[in-house]
C-alpha cells in the first residue's frame, strides 16, 4: 500500500499542473481510472484485517473524494480559460463595415416589396400573405364585385376548368387576403399584403402575372384622415421627398366608398419626367374607404367598425422610383439587366438606415 499523504500531495500537484484537459483525464484515469492507483489500493482492501481495512478504507474514500473534486474543479478552470481564449480569439468588430457581396443581388421586386413593407410595417401593420389560386366569393361577391362586372369577365381573368359556379381563379388582386383575414379575425384589423395577381394582359405597361401591395386598416372611429395621413406619409417616405406634393382625385371601386385615386406631384420634359416638383401629376395608388357592404359580408359590424383600403401596383412603383423603362424586362431573369437594376443583399431597407441607398 502506498504512503497516502505523498500520494495525495502527489496528486494534487499533478491536477493543479495539468495545462489542458487531456492532461487533466491522464490523470484522472491514472488515479481514478480502473487500474487506477487509488482503485487498486481500494481492491486490496480485502486482504486486511477488519479493523486495518476500516481505518484504511475511510482514508482511501476521503482522498478518492478530494482528488475527484480536485480535478472537476481544474477541469471547469481549464473550460473557462478555454473559452476566455476562444472569445478573444473570435471577438468580431461590429463597427467595421460590411463585406460587399459580388455574387447574386436582389430583385427590384423584392426589394419594391422590402420597402413598402419597412414604410407600413413602421405604422404598427403587419404582413400577410394567401392563396394565389381563389374560389370566385373571395375574389369578387365578397368585394361587392357585381355579377356584370368586366373583371369577372373570361378575356380579362384566368379561370381554371369547371363550371362557371365552382370553377377556381387566379386572384386578380390580393384583396381576398383581406376577406379571409377578416373572417377570422377581430378588428383592430393592420395589415399589408404583398403578393402576385393574374390578369389576362400583355403589353409593355402590362404583364399577365404582376405584383401588387394592398394595405387594410379597420378599427371604431377610423376615418378619411387617417386614409390621408397615411398614404401621404408612405409616398412621401418611399420616394424619399420630405415635401412631395400628394393629390387625392376621386375614383370608384365597388370594394371602397368613398374611393380616390391618389397622385403625386412631377415634372415632365419630352418622354421623361422627375418625381418631386413641377406643375404636372403621376398616378401612383388606389384607396378607399372600404365600403360597409363588404364589412358586413365579412361579418364585420359596419356601424361600430369602419375602415381605409388601398392598392398598388409594385412593378410600376419600381419602374418610376428606379427608372426601368420596359416592364417585360422584370421576367426575363438576364442577368446582364439584374446586375444593373438588382440591390446588394446586405442592404437591407429600413426608415433607420434611409431606403434611398
Ligand atoms: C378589401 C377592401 C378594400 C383595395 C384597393 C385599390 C383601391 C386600387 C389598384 C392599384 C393599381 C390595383 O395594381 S393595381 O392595378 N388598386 O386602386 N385597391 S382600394 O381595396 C380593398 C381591398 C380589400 C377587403
Amino acid at each position: 500500500m502506498e504512503n497516502l499523504e505523498s500520494l495525495r500531495s502527489e496528486l494534487n500537484d499533478a491536477v493543479g499542473a495539468a495545462d489542458d484537459l487531456a492532461a487533466l483525464e491522464d490523470i484522472r484515469v491514472s488515479a481514478l481510472g480502473k487500474k487506477g492507483r487509488i482503485t487498486a489500493m481500494m481492491k486490496s482492501l480485502g486482504g486486511m484485517d477488519p479493523e486495518q481495512r476500516k481505518t484504511t478504507g475511510q482514508a482511501l474514500n476521503v482522498l478518492k473524494d478530494e482528488i475527484a473534486l480536485a480535478i472537476e474543479t481544474r477541469k471547469s478552470a481549464l473550460e473557462d480559460a478555454e473559452l476566455d481564449a476562444r472569445l478573444m480569439d473570435e471577438k468580431i468588430d461590429v463597427s467595421l463595415s460590411i463585406r460587399p457581396e459580388s455574387e447574386g443581388s436582389i430583385h427590384p421586386i423584392s426589394q419594391t416589396i422590402d420597402e413598402v413593407v419597412a414604410i407600413l410595417g413602421g405604422m404598427g401593420m403587419t404582413v400577410r400573405e394567401g392563396p394565389n389560386i381563389e374560389d370566385d366569393w373571395h375574389n369578387f361577391t365578397a368585394l361587392n364585385i357585381p355579377p356584370d362586372h368586366p373583371a369577372r369577365q373570361e378575356h380579362d381573368t384566368f379561370y381554371l376548368p369547371g363550371s362557371v359556379e365552382e370553377r377556381k381563379v387566379l386572384r386578380t388582386h390580393t384583396s381576398p387576403v383581406q376577406i379571409r383575414t377578416m373572417m377570422n379575425s377581430e378588428p383592430p384589423i393592420r395589415i399589408i399584403v404583398p403578393g402576385r395577381t393574374y390578369r389576362c394582359d400583355y403589353d409593355a405597361t402590362h404583364s399577365p402575372m404582376f405584383h401588387q401591395v394592398e394595405g387594410l386598416w379597420i378599427d371604431e372611429d377610423t376615418h378619411m384622415g387617417h386614409l390621408k395621413g397615411c398614404l401621404i406619409e408612405f409616398c412621401r417616405a418611399f420616394f424619399g421627398v420630405e415635401d412631395l406634393p400628394v393629390r387625392f382625385r376621386p375614383s370608384y371601386f365597388p370594394f371602397t366608398e368613398p374611393s380616390a385615386e391618389v397622385d403625386i406631384g412631377c415634372i415632365r420634359d419630352g418622354d421623361g419626367f422627375r418625381i418631386g416638383r413641377g406643375d404636372d401629376w403621376m398616378e401612383i395608388l388606389g384607396c378607399g374607404m372600404v365600403n360597409p357592404k363588404v364589412l358586413e359580408n365579412c361579418n364585420i359590424d359596419s356601424t361600430k367598425y369602419q375602415g381605409f383600403a388601398f392598392g398598388m401596383g409594385i412593378e410600376r412603383l419600381a419602374m418610376l422610383k428606379y427608372g426601368i423603362p420596359d416592364l417585360r424586362t422584370f421576367y426575363e431573369s438576364d442577368l446582364r439587366w439584374l446586375r444593373h437594376y438588382g440591390f446588394s443583399a446586405l442592404d437591407v431597407p429600413s426608415l433607420v438606415g434611409g431606403l434611398n441607398r
